[in-house]
């Protein structure tokens, strides 16, 4: 426990251990994508209710989970080329402790299977047939293996070419990262998604990837991902905006070098998008993406909304 400061304002003084913990404006939760705005309130009246940060990152986003319009995450997301919607997520708490599972088929709320991992198993990583036995030993429901009617009708329309190339900008249908900081300065971060459509059956992006799609430590701050998958497991991309901030950058700096580097990294960069979004312990934001069209959620107590990333290239 830190010693007794007094600042006006500030209701968790005993916890802070020097002036700059209380920069930013605490509970802060982010989340990426429009979805993101819904996912937030969710989460906010999580820990409104009482919830510890961890219950309100995964309560977030399964409601986008949900979601029936949202064909990037949950099982009404776009399958992959045979026809076959799989899920991947992953769940991370400030301390260090982490679950993921990837590849699940019939789970409707991944990232609780994540939690699962996290909390009731030694391992990090449950993938594919493994974490379905798992879901079912732990009483999750399994549904019916059919695509929803939206997801139907544009795989009916994929396959009439069936040609495979990631769309570089879906505003409003991407996968969610969340990152959230309690009002004590715990944090922990949710990602969950379907992945990129018409994937190779198999195919696993960053989000379950603890470093590649989220990264969490309550010494420094927290990032997550969104975009081309492989071009952020390339330059482990959350956990290398981490490290930027430890080695102090602010989050908007250590964003801005993520996505260098990704470029960097990785060819055909014009038909790759990617976004980051982190904080620091001190309730600072950055974001920003490859290309324009990148945008986040960010919401305290009093205040939810969106705003606009920045970008290096500009469309
Ligand atoms: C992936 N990063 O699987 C995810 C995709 C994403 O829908 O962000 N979009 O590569």
């Amino acid at each position: 426990m830190g010693s007794a400061l007094f600042i006006p304002g500030v209701s968790n003084i005993a916890e802070a251990k020097s002036p700059a913990l209380i920069k930013g404006e605490k509970p802060l939760i982010l989340s990426t994508w429009n979805h993101g705005l819904p996912a937030n309130a969710a989460a906010v009246a999580k820990l409104k209710a009482g919830g510890t940060i961890i219950d309100a990152v995964e309560t977030g986003v399964r409601d986008t989970e949900l979601d029936l319009s949202n064909l990037s995450v949950g099982l009404q997301g776009l399958p992959d080329r045979e026809g076959i919607t799989t899920l991947d997520a992953s769940i991370m708490s400030g301390d260090g402790s982490c679950g993921a599972v990837a590849f699940v088929r019939q789970v409707k709320h991944p990232i609780s299977l994540a939690r699962v991992v996290m909390e009731k198993t030694p391992h990090v990583m449950i993938v594919g047939e493994g974490a379905r036995q798992l879901a079912i030993a732990e009483g999750f429901p399994i549904e019916k293996e059919e695509l929803s009617p939206n997801a139907k009708k544009a795989y009916l329309k994929w396959k009439e070419t069936s040609q495979y190339k990631p769309i570089i900008n879906i505003e409003n249908h991407d996968t969610i990262g969340m990152i959230g900081m309690d009002a004590k300065g715990n944090m922990a971060g949710s990602c969950t998604t379907s992945g990129l459509s018409y994937k190779m059956h198999g195919r696993v992006g960053d989000s379950p990837i603890i470093g590649a799609g989220l990264f969490v430590d309550n010494e420094v701050g927290a990032a997550t991902a969104t975009g081309l998958g492989e071009s952020i497991i390339r330059i482990c991309g959350s956990f290398l905006i981490v490290e930027l901030m430890r080695q102090g950058r602010t989050p908007q700096e250590a964003c801005e070098e993520a996505v260098k580097r990704l470029i960097a990294k990785n060819k055909d960069i014009k038909d790759i998008q990617a976004g980051f979004l982190a904080m620091n312990k001190d309730g600072e934001v950055g974001a920003y993406a490859v290309h324009p069209g990148f945008n986040y959620a960010k919401a305290t107590l009093q205040k939810n909304e969106m705003i606009d990333s920045n970008s290096q290239f500009t469309g």
